[in-house]
């Protein structure tokens, strides 16, 4: 069970590098350096359940490429087919006449959803691939 209850700690740090990280929280809109430390604390356990394999993680993987690229639709379609299990959704737009943009949403283990975008990013053509998945369950 999760507690909710706020707990106070002390931090220690030289003077130059807490005056950068006030210029960082303000400039990013925190109220304060408390709402700033917990964002960075929930960004690393976030990080840290990321490198656990076995973790289920959800999120998307933004393509953009050109379609006339040769064999690139036929490949994407390939290995999207063959990890079906982890594709919730497909969207694809046809931003001009040459390029296109999807957005997979995927959900799955951490090894599985890294090695599924690494294969579609990496293919020839694709001139843009943007990755971004969290854990599911609370952090
Ligand atoms: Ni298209």
């Amino acid at each position: 069970m999760q507690d909710s209850s706020l707990k106070r700690f002390g931090v220690s740090m030289e003077g130059g590098l807490l005056r950068k990280f006030d210029h960082l929280i303000k400039q990013r809109g925190y109220e304060n350096r408390s709402e700033a430390v917990r964002d960075l604390i929930r960004d690393s356990l976030i990080q840290q359940s990321w490198e656990d394999n076995e973790q289920i993680v959800a999120g998307s993987i933004l393509l953009f490429y050109n379609h006339h690229q040769r064999n690139l639709l036929e490949e994407l379609m390939h290995i999207q087919h063959s990890m079906h299990d982890y594709i919730l959704a497909t969207t694809h737009l046809h931003l001009d006449h040459d390029n296109c943009l999807e957005i997979i949403i995927v959900r799955g283990k951490a090894k599985d959803i890294r090695q599924l975008s690494h294969n579609l990013t990496s293919l020839k053509g694709v001139d843009y691939g943007k990755f971004t998945v969290a854990p599911v369950g609370k952090v």
